[in-house]
């Protein structure tokens, strides 16, 4: 038996690295700003693989070395301080590996630069809509109090700065090489808006405006999702994001509906 588990934890080692090798599950073509986030992710991956495989092949090795045998009694070693604080230590480095960069990458992540374009993403149960500043480049007001039939997105009418306002309720355009700030909004349940070739995620929180930013530095036609279980309708839950040269992206702008001209109180 102790061959046997030895034998299996060693493949399981062997199957995990040739999985990461053959590269089929690896990330898609990235399409954003943030290789920084990237690099993030390579070193957590990193490091919880040295971990995995050292500790597997460690186990494999004990069950066999230290399988009963008749000639041999176990001993009793009640604790070992010098060990625990070497591992006490290792385990502190990993962790600050682990988090460091991650830290660093995050708070590149929410601080959006002055030019950045605001879109505003609304999520609800079971999809996302768009809203984009008009021509004078500011969102008018919105609250959860306002939301109705006709006033999907909660807009207050009374703002002149919502006026000019314009929604997409199917696709998120954006032109490439902008930068470009999200404010996401909920109205439900916490949904995330995740766009996994710009490897940018946050959660859509009832109650509050949360938000990221990036450059999408690749024209071409990629797809929000939903990172959240927000009900029986999440896995439909996505939404075509389309990045094009500035003409393209005005010239769609321009054929999407304004506030003015379709919500009523
Ligand atoms: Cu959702």
């Amino acid at each position: 038996m102790p061959v046997f588990a030895s034998v299996v934890l060693v493949l399981i080692v062997v199957g995990a690295l040739a999985l990461v090798a053959s590269g089929i599950w690896w990330f898609t073509p990235l399409a954003s700003n943030w290789n920084e986030i990237d690099g993030a992710l390579l070193i957590t991956l990193g490091v919880i693989g040295i971990a995995f495989v050292t500790l597997n092949l460690f186990l494999a090795y004990l069950i066999l070395r230290y399988r009963a045998r008749e000639q041999e009694r176990a001993q009793f070693i009640p604790d070992n301080p010098k060990i625990e604080k070497i591992l006490i230590g290792i385990t502190a480095l990993g962790i600050i590996i682990l988090l460091a960069p991650g830290l660093f990458a995050y708070s590149r992540f929410i601080s959006p630069p002055r030019d950045a374009m605001i879109v505003e993403v609304v999520g609800e149960q079971w999809r996302w809509t768009y809203r984009y500043a008009g021509p004078d480049g500011k969102l008018g007001r919105a609250h959860p109090k306002l939301i109705s039939p006709k006033n999907p997105f909660g807009v207050d009418i009374a703002d002149p700065a919502a006026q000019d306002d314009i929604l997409s309720y199917t696709e998120l355009h954006l032109p490439v090489n902008r930068p470009v700030l999200l404010h996401i909004r909920s109205k439900d349940v916490i949904h995330s808006f995740f766009i996994p070739h710009f490897r940018a995620k946050m959660d859509a929180v009832p109650g509050m405006v949360t938000h990221y930013w990036f450059v999408p530095t690749r024209a071409g036609k990629f797809q929000a999702v939903c990172a959240e279980l927000c009900g029986i309708g999440h896995h439909r839950m996505h939404s075509p994001v389309i990045v094009e040269s500035l003409e393209k992206f005005q010239e769609w702008l321009a054929k999407q509906p304004t506030v003015a001209a379709t919500v009523k109180p």
